[in-house]
């Protein structure tokens, strides 16, 4: 077998459901090797003894949870949050020091040169903190697999709207990064029967999954009871290693950092925008990067992928 693909996690889990679920897949995939997970976003430090939970449950405590940003690029982190899937049980889950991930990633790519995908899951802050504190995590990383954006609608996505500046930042940074947009993901729903069969399974990480889920059913401003997990974040999983279920096209990307209406939204710049009356001061089209995005998605056979590997559960 080849050698496992070193991955870190950043992931916001906590809110929507599909980091948990991504997590607990990514670690039942053997092509995988997960060296570490950071949390972003608002209590990023809830988030990681969340994590932490989720990897006791499976079985893997040796891996490393450290919090990155609470805050954003523009704004202090909050006073009070209220974490959704929150339970009290999660608190004496041992994670690194507040504040402690984005040198774990940098750390952790030191150690590893040329070696480790990072898997951006939720804003993009910590990697932008990461880049803007040590440039050269840009050569050091093998590539940044991104969840974000949308190009074949208008779409505000979730990821750039927490930290518009950070996603504009790492975007802009010459920094490797591969892009899993929405549009790939809206068809890639949990059936409600996978569901019931992890509710149905005594394995502890399908007991902590099934916690969570209730309380996103419970506790989401826009999801309620019976509402399909949307699998934005496994797809990212899935494509640090099989270009089995998805195909990609190549953009130059923009973040739109200043619009009234469209603040947030990634933009897919074609040839010859820069030369359109009235643009006159952006970006000559050589000057924006050119960024692989997912163009289709195999949905049927992926959700049934995932879901074997998510219920087929080996303890190791
Ligand atoms: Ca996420």
């Amino acid at each position: 077998m080849q050698d496992k693909i070193k991955v870190l996690i950043d992931t916001d889990i906590g809110d929507d459901i599909d980091d948990a679920i991504a997590i607990a897949y990514a670690l039942n995939c053997p092509e995988l090797d997960v060296l570490g997970v950071t949390t972003v976003y608002l209590d990023a430090p809830a988030r990681a003894r969340m994590t932490k939970s989720l990897l006791r449950a499976a079985g893997r405590d040796d891996i490393p949870v450290h919090p990155g940003s609470s805050a954003t690029m523009m704004e202090p982190a909050p006073q009070d949050f209220d974490l959704i899937q929150y339970y009290p049980d999660m608190d004496g889950m041992p994670v690194g020091p507040d504040g402690s991930g984005v040198q774990f990633l940098y750390d952790t790519l030191r150690a590893n040169p040329g070696q480790v995908v990072i898997l951006a899951l939720g804003a993009f802050t910590n990697i932008a903190l990461l880049i803007k504190e040590h440039p050269d995590a840009i050569d050091l990383m093998k590539e940044i697999v991104w969840m974000g954006g949308a190009f074949d609608r208008h779409f505000l996505t979730w990821n750039v709207c927490c930290d518009i500046e950070a996603a504009a930042m790492v975007l802009a940074s010459g920094a490797p990064v591969r892009i899993v947009s929405r549009d790939v993901c809206e068809p890639c729903q949990m059936p409600l029967e996978q569901i019931d069969a992890l509710r149905s399974s005594n394995h502890p990480v399908h007991r902590e999954l099934i916690r969570l889920i209730d309380a996103w059913w419970d506790r989401h401003a826009f999801y309620k009871k019976g509402d399909r997990p949307i699998l934005f974040d496994s797809l990212a999983v899935t494509a640090v290693f099989t270009d089995e279920f998805l195909t990609y096209r190549n953009e130059r990307v923009l973040v739109e950092t200043k619009g009234e209406f469209t603040r947030g939204m990634t933009f897919a710049v074609k040839a010859g925008y820069d030369r359109f009356p009235g643009q006159r001061g952006y970006p000559a089209i050589e000057e924006i990067p050119v960024f692989q995005v997912t163009d289709t998605v195999r949905a049927q056979e992926y959700v049934k992928h995932h879901f074997e590997r998510l219920i087929g559960w080996k303890d190791r």
